[in-house]
């Protein structure tokens, strides 16, 4: 393209580097210079500069040779990279220019990529925020997962409600992956134990599959440090493609292994309902943990051996692994067959080495979501791996029978593996904690539940073992690049953009709190980020919404404990309230935008009908002149990082009412007090700590208490729960067809009886409704004293520095992984 012109400094050469790799790194045809080419060639050119700053960090931590950290996971949701990137490396503004002599603006180039979306929701972003915060504290810390073809799933809105469409993020290519030919490793699958004539045992047979490492790069904030993450693809090899065959026209059964290699990676969460979907979801998490071992092993060695010294017994002094939730458990007994039978150490120095080496993070005590595989499965595809739990499972029995026989009772519930003839199964939670060093929860009142209940048994065989660990966000994305405005106005009142890496500085507005310049700067720049969302909305809805009406939010995954559901009847009576108003009452009435975005799980059924449910209610409402410019409802499709990048900075108040106890931590109310949203919730997951950093004054607290839940569940069985008025009336509202003639009853009947599948209220929400609905009524009289609120704002910011990943992070180093910073000089 020739569009060059004489630039001045930084930017000229950026203009000329993104020009050439237009043209000599080229994926498009060539004299095309649209949003879409220029978004590549800038990807390019900012890779550039993670490659040089990457490889010193690599050098530098191979000669230093620390203690490093691996971290393991299933899920990481990392979002767009563009503006993370060139915001981490400080050169955003000579980029931005560069792009404009160029014809064209940055943010709508940013606009061009893909979200990575390689998770779920919270335990993936709180993976990635990890990341970002590791690389900026120059710790030594990688990430390993895996590199799904498809991530999570698109949402499609449609009259029927939620549609799930293939995410294809790699359909052009990512601009920020750089496979590694030379690093790849054997995976085996299925086949037997043999015993050597040494009697050592040799796992053979079977697939074997190749992983291969795919890396992403990840830049720490304004420091040289960028560390990777590691994500495997699956492959096989030429040879085990059968030309014979090919040529004989048996076109499938030729390319048996590399059909089924392509299946590992293919989807996040393949559907787990039939077997098969079980074996191939065991097979990812294998996958991951194998490759990831094998890597760790050859980089120890690595260094060792260039210091010359291969001593496994200290491997834990150079190596820490940390696994996020039990998806990786596996790494346990990989890691012990590994040393055993691959570098021939005896049960106890392997054990010894795996036990200081893991250490397992628990983000959910969901009955539910505690993984269990089936021992027949197991054996099935991973014998070795069966035989070396099961030993574990003995040795940790026969140390309880001779230590604690106090606990003889509890044995069957504590052990690894249980025997129920109906399903015998391998509790990987139970695997996990005997088999690592540390143990932490989420959030405070997540770690005191898992020591009080879940864990209890384990706490008093190991009482220093459990630890809590505060989740956290990266205040790079989640503030400073997500809100410029404002994060000019923070650094313009503290003198300082320290904050971006020393979020505590932020109390320090505290001082400023009743300063009349700072609520008119702070009020510019709340709006301005409520208009770029209302224009947002208005084009992938059509809504059309009002910046100056309360902008209520609720975004996360739907689920029945998170209570997306509670939030919608009350919406729903607010509007059959407003309706029965007449023309005077209503100018009384605090005008709402109630958005709520989240995706359901395929096949969960009442998740898929909340989110029809809140369509249609928005559907009724947004036409109802009566009522619209008193209440709209929105349901915003798709909702994935770059979305909530949009929605966050211009949220007023937002959602966090799960039944107290289920949520572990939640992460979203982190980033939106961090954005001066105002939050209504139950005293559950960090909520708790958010309100004592805050202020209690400054946050809507509604609902049960997590002690008081099952009392409050066994009154209900009891038949002793009378639930309000107002309740029912929003029930009966609805089952008259107030919205649609859609049969909403099964999801209403879950709320009612007393006990019984999907029946009896398990989550609370008749219970809670009331003290929801007053809790609703301080935040309409709060809004309408914009002083009051603004303020309330300030120090919901001011009150965020505790919920900086870097301190999160920072915890972990010390505490967990006893690791220390290497930045690269
Ligand atoms: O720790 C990250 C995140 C927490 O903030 C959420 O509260 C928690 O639900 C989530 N846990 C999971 C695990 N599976 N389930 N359910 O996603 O972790």
């Amino acid at each position: 393209p020739a569009v060059a012109q004489p630039l001045a400094g930084e930017a000229t050469e950026i203009a000329s580097n993104i020009i050439y790799h237009a043209q000599y790194s080229p994926h498009f045809s060539p004299f095309k210079f649209e949003p879409e080419q220029a978004f590549y060639a800038t990807a390019d050119s900012v890779r550039d500069r993670l490659i040089k700053q990457w490889n010193d960090t690599y050098l530098h931590y191979h000669k230093v040779n620390p203690k490093q950290t691996y971290y393991l996971s299933m899920e990481y949701l990392q979002g767009r990279a563009l503006t993370n990137a060139i915001g981490n490396l400080d050169i955003q503004d000579a980029y931005s220019d560069a792009l404009k002599k160029l014809g064209h603006e940055l943010e709508e180039i940013v606009e061009q990529e893909k979200d990575a979306a390689l998770g779920n929701g919270g335990l993936g972003r709180l993976a990635s925020c990890f990341l970002d915060s590791m690389a900026t504290l120059n710790l030594p810390a990688w990430g390993y997962g895996l590199r799904y073809r498809y991530g999570l799933f698109k949402q499609r809105i449609s009259k029927g409600g939620q549609e799930e469409i293939a995410e294809d993020w790699l359909e052009k290519f990512s601009p920020w992956e750089i496979v590694r030919h030379d690093v790849v490793f054997p995976i085996r699958f299925f086949g037997h134990v043999d015993v050597l004539p040494t009697g050592s045992r040799k796992w053979v047979g079977g697939e074997v599959i190749q992983a291969v490492a795919y890396d992403v790069p990840i830049p720490g904030y304004k420091t040289k440090n960028t560390n990777s993450l590691r994500l495997w693809e699956a492959k096989a090899c030429a040879e085990d493609f059968n030309l014979f065959q090919f040529n004989d026209g048996q076109y499938e059964s030729a390319a048996q292994l590399h059909a089924t290699a392509q299946q590992i990676c293919a989807v996040l969460y393949p559907g787990d309902a039939t077997e098969s979907g079980k074996l191939l979801r065991l097979k990812q998490q294998f996958f991951l943990c194998s490759a990831s071992l094998q890597d760790i092993m050859f980089r120890f060695r690595e260094r060792q051996v260039g210091k010359g010294v291969l001593q496994w017994s200290e491997f834990p002094t150079k190596v820490a692994v940390q696994l996020n939730d039990t998806h990786p458990t596996l790494a346990i007994p990989e890691l012990m067959r590994l040393l055993m039978d691959e570098e021939g150490l005896g049960w106890d120095d392997a054990w010894d080495i795996t036990t200081r080496t893991i250490a397992y993070t628990n983000h959910t005590v969901l009955p539910e979501a505690l993984e269990k595989w089936s021992q027949a499965v197991m054996w099935k595809l991973l014998p070795r791996l069966m035989e070396i739990i099961e030993e574990i499972d003995k040795r940790f029995i026969a140390t309880v029978q001779s230590t604690r026989p106090d606990l003889e009772t509890k044995l069957s519930s504590i052990r690894i593996l249980d025997h129920n003839p109906q399903k015998p199964v391998v509790r990987m939670a139970n695997l996990c904690v005997v088999s690592s060093h540390m143990v932490n929860g989420v959030a405070q009142l997540h770690s005191d539940i898992l020591k009080s209940d879940l864990f209890a048994d384990y706490v008093s065989i190991w009482p220093t073992k459990f630890q809590n660990k505060t989740n956290g966000i990266t205040p790079r994305r989640w503030l400073r690049f997500c809100s410029p405005e404002l994060s000019q106005i923070i650094t313009k009142w503290l003198k300082t953009d320290k904050w971006v890496t020393n979020l505590d500085l932020l109390t320090k507005l505290r001082q400023f709190v009743d300063n009349e310049e700072l609520y008119a700067e702070w009020e510019s720049a709340k709006m301005a980020n409520k208009q770029r969302l209302a224009q947002y909305i208005t084009q992938v809805t059509n809504v059309s919404i009002d910046p100056n009406t309360l902008f209520d939010i609720q975004v996360k995954r739907i689920h029945e404990y998170k209570r997306q559901l509670l939030n919608i009847l009350g919406t729903v009576y607010r509007y059959k309230k407003i309706k029965e108003m007449s023309p005077e009452e209503r100018q009384k009435v605090t005008p709402r935008t109630v958005m709520i975005g989240g995706k359901a799980f395929a096949t969960y059924t009442n998740a898929k009908r909340i989110v029809k449910l809140v369509n249609d209610v928005g559907a009724v409402v947004n036409s109802d002149p009566e009522v619209n410019s008193y209440l709209k409802v929105v349901f915003v499709p798709n909702y994935n990082v770059s979305v909530a990048e949009m929605l966050i900075p211009g949220s007023e108040l937002s959602q966090h009412i799960s039944t107290a106890g289920m949520e572990a931590s939640g992460t979203s109310n982190m980033k939106f007090a961090l954005n001066g949203c105002l939050i209504i919730g139950t005293l559950d997951g960090a909520n708790v700590e958010i309100r004592e950093e805050i202020g209690e004054e400054n946050f809507f607290l509604f609902g049960a208490r997590a002690e008081e839940v099952p009392r409050l569940r066994k009154e209900r069985e009891n038949g002793l729960f009378k639930p309000d008025p107002r309740f029912e009336e929003a029930k009966q509202f609805i089952r008259s067809g107030a919205f649609g003639s859609y049969d909403y009853n099964p999801l209403l009947e879950s709320l009612e009886g007393n006990s019984g599948y999907g029946r009896g209220d398990y989550f609370l929400v008749g219970y809670d409704f009331p003290s929801y609905m007053d809790a609703q009524a301080r935040v309409d009289e709060a809004y309408k004293d914009r002083k009051r609120w603004i303020k309330m704002s300030i120090l919901s910011t001011a009150g965020s520095g505790k919920f900086s990943s870097d301190r999160t992070i920072s915890q972990y180093a010390k505490e967990i992984w006893n690791i220390e910073e290497c930045a690269v000089p």
